[in-house]
């Protein structure tokens, strides 16, 4: 190692410092930390006998990476032909691409209550958006086409994992137990919401579940991720992080923060992306370039996977090898689950006025319900009449609670401000009054179904 190259070592990563020691041999008086474990930068040579400067220096080396020093000019072009495969278990009519072999499958409790619970939600997506669309409550989303990327992840992690959700996630809470009831009360925020009607409709969140309160703003779940993952770790958390995001909230810059958080703090996160190929009226090529987002792995020296986020096999067996990578290495993994949004955005959005019926019907095709039922009929695991038997139980359940959320009081104008603080505060009491005797003189500008007290 040459004097020069220690001085290099020393000044670390801080590049413009770097030049300067470079033209200042004079400067080499420490000796450069171990670049592996510091994760300090250093030049070195592979010469034998190196020590004195005469070789000269080879290449730089971060951490265990070498960079050697070339003479030709290279523009780096990013290659249009490498992509990361997209790991799949089923092919498109459902049927297994191991064969017989039993590889990538789950025993037939969990394949089950992994189909039912995709039924279900299927049902309460059906029926609450067709309530919104009658005006029984203000919004919905629902996540046709993404079942199994949802389904198949929830249940390849563990209870204790905590998760930043987006929005379209609801069916992870339906697998954590959520009751189809629950998921009523809150969109009607009615007496009985756990949110107490202060939330929008889809912002579900419960701490005995381990599920953050959703935020609409896109990608905000992300650092938040990070820096919780970070916090477990260092308390010795058993659970690992996942936070679910789409590709188009991942061009938010907090998507960057948080990679580069997680990576260079090794938080045991799982970046989980559902790229279903539009952000509302946006279509994702026009959203990123390259290798789409399991390719911005490799820039954040994150591993990274992607998946057939139609085939809930695939999702369940590639989430759950994340998350053994994330516990094993305490380090995080970037997820990219392929799919399409078959419905509309949300009940504010109607996507025939952007998107070709075609390309819809096309996607259709690969329903992930549809793909997983031909399996486990395959597997002589389902029967129609069970299938019809399910659809129908499930329909009456979720009409029933829909009714029962409907003729269920609302809160309070007052709930308003209680909770904030241990005791509201004078400006909070201020504000209430006011708007109080404003609810009051203009009631007919007020849902009348929500008392003013
Ligand atoms: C910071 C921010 N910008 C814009 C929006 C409006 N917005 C809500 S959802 C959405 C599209 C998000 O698309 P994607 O992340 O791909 O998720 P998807 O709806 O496809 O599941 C946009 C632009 C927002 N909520 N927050
Ligand atoms: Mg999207």
């Amino acid at each position: 190692m040459t004097a020069t190259a220690r001085a290099f070592g020393m000044v670390g990563l801080r590049w413009l410092a770097g030049c300067r020691a470079f033209g200042s041999p004079a400067l080499g008086l420490l000796d450069p930390p171990a670049a592996s474990s510091s994760g300090r930068r250093a030049l070195a040579s592979s010469a034998a006998g190196g020590e004195g400067g005469d070789q000269g220096s080879e290449f730089y080396q971060f951490r265990d990476r070498k960079i050697p020093f070339v003479p030709e000019l290279t523009i780096h072009k990013p290659s249009d032909e490498i992509a990361i495969p997209c790991f799949r278990v089923l092919d498109d009519a459902g049927n297994s691409v191991h064969g017989d072999s039993g590889e990538y499958e789950v025993e037939e409790p969990l394949a089950r209550k992994m189909y039912e619970t995709m039924v279900r939600l299927q049902t309460l997506d059906t029926l609450f958006y067709e309530a919104q669309r009658q005006g029984r409550f203000s919004f919905y989303m629902t996540c046709f086409g993404e079942e199994a990327t949802v389904i198949g992840s929830a249940a390849g992690l563990e209870h204790a994992d905590h998760v930043f959700a987006q929005y379209r996630e609801h069916g992870l809470l339906l697998w954590r137990g959520q009751t189809l009831q629950e998921f009523a009360d809150q969109c009607y925020g009615n007496h009985r919401d756990y949110n107490k009607g202060r939330q929008m409709p889809i912002h579900y969140g419960r701490k005995d579940m381990n599920v953050q309160t959703i935020s609409s703003p896109l990608c905000t779940q992300l650092p938040q991720a990070a820096g919780a993952a970070y916090a477990n770790k260092l308390a010795g958390y058993e659970g690992i992080t996942v936070t679910y995001f789409g590709e188009g909230a991942a061009s938010e810059g907090d998507f960057h923060a948080a990679m580069n958080f997680a990576s260079t703090l090794s938080c045991p996160v799982l970046f989980f992306c559902r790229n279903n190929g539009w952000a509302i009226s946006t279509p994702s090529d026009e959203q990123y370039t390259g290798d789409g987002i399991a390719g911005r792995g490799q820039a954040y020296g994150m591993p990274a996977i992607r998946v057939d986020g139609m085939d809930a096999l695939a999702m369940y067996h590639a989430t759950k090898a994340a998350r053994q990578y994330i516990v094993e290495n305490q380090s995080p993994v970037i997820l990219e689950a392929m799919s399409y949004r078959t419905s509309h955005h949300s009940t504010s959005d109607d996507s025939s006025r952007y998107r070709e019926i075609s390309e819809m019907k096309a996607w259709k095709a690969r329903d992930p319900v549809s793909r997983f039922q031909v399996w486990l009929e395959g597997k002589g695991w389902w029967t129609e009449s069970e299938e019809s038997e399910l659809r129908a139980e499930a329909r009456k359940e979720v009409m029933k609670v829909l009714d029962l959320a409907e003729r269920e009081r609302k809160r309070p104008l007052r709930d308003m401000v209680t909770d904030v603080y241990d005791e509201v505060p004078q400006h909070l009491e201020r504000q209430y009054e006011e708007i109080k005797a404003f609810a009051l003189k203009n009631k007919a500008l007020f849902p009348n179904d929500t008392p003013i007290e």
